[in-house]
């Protein structure tokens, strides 16, 4: 009698960056897995193993992930990991501590926000702007602001130019109609996105699906425009998928790239992040970094920075050392904080 082995438990591991997820399947990309095997930056499609469901845990794009496979399914032949028919010999086995986990839109791990906003036509609501910031700075997401439509009026684009650099911002001022600008985050992008993973935000119509199809010709054609508003009118949970920025550079040297990842199109707006992504007034100071100099130097421990005698924050305004749109923001973005109800807390899911 041959005894039968199935071997279809997972008993060989891989890592990599989850890509997708969809009803409970998941897309990785094991970007991880040693360079000189197929297995490198193999996608696999598979689900979770059942204890992150018991447990209330949702794999979310962005996660690095350790999948497990079976000998079964790894194929000598090619390689690679050839998915079995019923998919139960991979699966995601584990995820690897977050460095962030935002709620809406859904994803984890992200680096860097591109916070963009026009020079003109919308005409930029600075506040909103820096309250992104602020939710990217408390979420350690680099804030990097896009100043788009310079040709409209480049003296405001290079007013808000000067405003954000002197904050303390990596700031981009351009035009997608002239190309004007568009280089320097090309060459951004080449420089500092290795390693990481990128989102695009600001306010509707100002340019940001413009400027992604611009930057990434390959994103145009793997996502369209089309389901934007119907999914936010019906305000779904947006899907997001994540895209190997090499293959969205579309050029030759792009494969030469280290592996970074942009979030997909068409951008997301103020709303999706701020939803539940907010924090404690307390929180907020640490969120405005031309601050930091200042802050422990005020005359009263407690200084809210809002209205007080001695308050190295507000004499720095004064001196012209903060710009003062960047403290009216503080205090509209600290008065909606103070009103906030403890029972409004956004769970905290890490
Ligand atoms: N004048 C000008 N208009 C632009 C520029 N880039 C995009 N637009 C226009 O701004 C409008 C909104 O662009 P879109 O990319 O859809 O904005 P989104 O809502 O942020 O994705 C469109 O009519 C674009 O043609 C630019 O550099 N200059
Ligand atoms: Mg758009
Ligand atoms: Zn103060």
């Amino acid at each position: 009698m041959t005894q039968r082995c199935t071997n279809n438990h997972p008993t060989h591991h891989a890592t990599g960056i989850l890509l997708q997820g969809v009803g409970g399947r998941y897309t990785i990309r094991l970007d991880d897995a040693p360079t000189d095997t197929p297995l490198h930056g193999q996608t696999v499609h598979c689900r979770a193993k059942g204890s992150f469901r018991h447990n209330g845990i949702t794999p979310l794009p962005g996660d690095r992930v350790v999948i497990g496979y079976s000998d079964a399914s790894y194929s000598q032949r090619e390689g690679g990991i050839c998915p079995d028919p019923d998919g139960t010999d991979i699966r995601i086995e584990d995820i690897l501590p977050r460095r962030n986990a935002l709620i809406r839109p859904p994803m984890a791990n992200l680096d860097v926000l591109f916070i963009t906003f026009a020079a003109a036509a919308p005409t930029p609501i600075l506040s909103m702007i820096d309250k992104l910031i602020c939710i990217a700075e408390h979420n350690r997401i680099e804030p990097v602001i896009i100043i788009g439509k310079s040709e409209l009026d480049a003296a405001a684009a290079d007013a808000y130019a000067a405003l954000y650099r002197k904050a303390g911002f990596a700031t981009f001022a351009l035009s997608c109609y002239t190309g004007e600008g568009t280089d320097a985050v090309r060459a951004y992008i080449r420089a500092s996105l290795p390693g990481k993973i990128a989102a695009f935000a600001g306010a509707s119509g100002v340019g940001k699906s413009t400027l992604m199809n611009l930057l990434f010709p390959a994103l145009a054609q793997e996502t369209g425009d089309v389901s934007e508003k119907t999914e936010r009118g019906r305000h779904t949970t947006r899907k997001v998928t994540l895209f190997p920025a090499q293959m969205l550079l579309g050029d030759a040297d792009a494969t030469a790239l280290p592996d970074c990842y942009i979030a997909d199109t068409p951008g997301f707006s103020l709303l999706d992040f701020e939803r539940f992504d907010f924090f404690e007034k307390d929180d907020l100071p640490a969120t405005m970094r031309e601050f930091a100099p200042y802050l422990g130097q005020c005359r009263y421990k407690g200084c809210t920075h809002t209205k007080e005698e001695g308050c190295a924050v507000l004499d720095a305004v004064a001196r012209g050392e903060i710009a003062r749109s960047r403290h009216d923001s503080f205090l509209d973005i600290y008065n909606d904080l103070k009103d906030k109800r403890p029972w409004n807390k956004p769970p905290r899911r890490f």
